[in-house]
């Protein structure tokens, strides 16, 4: 049975709903490369589980429960990659339209390109993409000869045109796992970096929030849970340390707020969580979100 997000509804179809304000979908979409830990298909209930243990309301007054939220439940276990991203994009694209937000639950983060697809084929401009993550996600293959992969994943939207390159912009980089052609690849196409250090320094952080806002209306966030500290996200197929801290991302999001027009959380891995601490930062960025819209 499934189980709603805190302070939404489940439905099980959108196209008569009217009034939304924001429809949450789950992707329980993992690829079968055993180089990372199986367990980002858990996620979704495992989020929504973990929202159910909070009431949602914070100190000020406004939250998740002053919204039309939807939860439209989960996508089947079994659908191909080509499948879900077919699914998704669909999805994603009847919520913008209905002028919503989607609020997509993951899955490991190669269901971004479905996120995107659907964002460019709706009605709303697809004006920046803000990649909250560890990571670059910017590899041509990975493992080798894998194109559809966590790892790929933002080659193949620039690839497919979905966004131009300096129209992105990542925060939370960091660690020692990434390539050195992704590297390469970000600096040359000119995108926009604040590293990890860089988000401890507030002027930057701020200065680099205020620039998106400044210059871009309609964002996709996309944050792989993995740019927290593992220390405050254990639960992750690809930890690195020296990550930022949970406060750090609210700051962020926070301030963000306002812009965001479809907004997906991605990597929490409920196999290699710790009391399921990753699944519950999850669904609190989602309800410190609804605080700022
Ligand atoms: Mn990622």
């Amino acid at each position: 049975m499934t189980e709603e997000f805190c302070g939404t509804f489940l439905v099980e179809e959108i196209e008569s709903a009217i009034d939304v304000d924001a429809v949450i979908v789950g992707v329980p979409f993992e690829d079968t490369i055993d180089f990372y830990t199986e367990g980002s298909n858990l996620a979704p209930m495992s989020i929504r589980k973990s929202s159910q243990f909070y009431s949602g309301q914070g100190l000020q007054e406004q939250s998740i429960h002053q919204f039309n939220v939807l939860d439209f439940g989960d996508f089947d276990l079994e659908l191909t990659y080509e499948e879900m991203q077919n699914q998704l994009s669909t999805r994603v694209k009847t919520i913008i339209n209905k002028n919503a937000i989607p609020v997509i639950l993951g899955g490991d983060h190669s269901i971004a390109l479905g996120t995107a697809k659907g964002f460019v084929t709706s009605n709303q401009k697809l004006d920046a993409i803000i990649w909250i993550d560890a990571h670059l996600d910017l590899m041509n293959e990975f493992p080798e000869n894998n194109k559809n992969s966590r790892a790929t994943v933002l080659k193949r939207i620039i690839e497919q045109k979905l966004i131009q390159p300096e129209n992105i912009y990542f925060i939370g980089i960091r660690g020692h796992n990434l390539g050195w052609e992704e590297v390469e690849y970000a600096k040359q196409n000119k995108m926009k970096i604040l590293s990890a250090s860089e988000v401890k320094d507030d002027s930057k952080r701020n200065k680099f929030i205020e620039e998106i806002l400044r210059k871009h209306k309609n964002l996709y966030v996309s944050l792989d849970i993995d740019v927290l500290d593992p220390a405050f996200a254990p639960g992750v197929s690809v930890p690195e340390p020296g990550g930022i801290t949970t406060r750090e991302l609210f700051e962020i999001t926070t301030k963000l707020a306002k812009g965001i027009r479809c907004f997906e959380v991605v990597e929490v891995n409920p196999q290699l969580d710790i009391n399921s601490i990753t699944s519950k930062t999850a669904a609190n960025v989602i309800f410190k979100l609804f605080d700022s819209l």
